[in-house]
């Protein structure tokens, strides 16, 4: 089977110190988080980055002294900003993460609206358009953020109508929107064009299990603080590079390699 790519999404834009207090906001405490998973096996950071008092923000700014940062120890690891930033922010203030030296080769593009607990994360078919024409305009692969199974059916019409190119790559995250079953999981991988690639990622307890079902059906996984907090029930993690560890060391046992970045770039067909 091909080797598994690992995303760590090391931050995230609502878990907070109070949750885990290793959980990054400084640009220092962002590069030392990047470099546990990497070390770890990592070859993506799913990058959120905060203010120094835990703040999200989208600022360029602020991520280009973060992406800075981790590439001076992790010289070739991919980086990919997230565009869908928090809630409340509006689209243009998202997107400004793209707009750092040198051009990302891949960032995240939600492909629709959903309730993110008792908020509206918002994405109109508008703001989906936009993001994909500015992105094939800057050369950036988007990873498609798919909460439910109608987000998929939006990336392919979109697709369709010429607003992304294919081979698309998808990233399936369960326990927003759809539950955290391998019932949804097998779903959603069924539903994607044949030549597409993908990810999947759980919120909370159902991290593992959903990444050991991904890793045996082929798939790749995503895991990390903005998605869970827990090594094991009760057992907070120290670093995202446990997180990614323990990871390394269920795709080891069922079998499957690990992708270095530069094999994750082959892989996911990034200039
Ligand atoms: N923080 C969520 C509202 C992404 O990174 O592209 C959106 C999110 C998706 O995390
Ligand atoms: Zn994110």
């Amino acid at each position: 089977m091909e080797k598994l790519i690992i995303t760590a999404a090391i931050c995230g834009a609502e878990v907070m110190k109070e949750n885990n207090p290793a959980v990054p906001y400084t640009v220092e405490e962002i590069a030392r988080e990047a470099k546990t998973a990497y070390d770890a096996g990592a070859a993506v950071i799913h990058l959120h980055v905060r203010e120094d008092d835990g703040t999200p923000t989208q600022r360029h700014e602020r991520f280009q002294k973060c992406v800075d940062a981790i590439l001076k120890d992790c010289p070739d690891v991919i980086i990919q900003p997230s565009t869908g930033g928090a809630t409340g922010m509006t689209a243009m203030e998202r997107f400004d993460s793209t707009n750092i030296t040198p051009s990302p080769q891949f960032a995240t593009l939600s492909c629709g609206s959903c309730n993110f607990g008792d908020e509206i994360f918002e994405n109109t078919e508008d703001i989906i358009r936009t993001f994909a024409t500015e992105m094939k305009k800057k050369g950036i692969k988007p990873e498609l953020e798919c909460f439910d199974k109608g987000m998929i059916d939006i990336a392919v019409k979109m697709h369709r109508k010429g607003f992304l190119d294919a081979p698309l790559h998808f990233d399936f995250v369960l326990g927003v929107q759809m539950t955290a079953t391998v019932r949804d999981l097998a779903f959603c991988a069924s539903s994607i064009p044949a030549d597409a690639t993908w990810t999947a990622c759980a919120i909370g307890r159902d991290e593992f299990p959903i990444a050991a079902a991904t890793i045996a059906m082929g798939g790749h996984v995503r895991v990390g603080f903005e998605d869970n907090l827990y090594l094991e029930k009760g057992v907070p993690a120290k670093s995202n590079g446990e997180i990614v560890a323990k990871v390394v060391e269920i795709s080891k046992l069922l079998g499957r390699g690990i992708a270095t970045p530069d094999e994750a770039r082959e892989i996911l067909g990034l200039k």
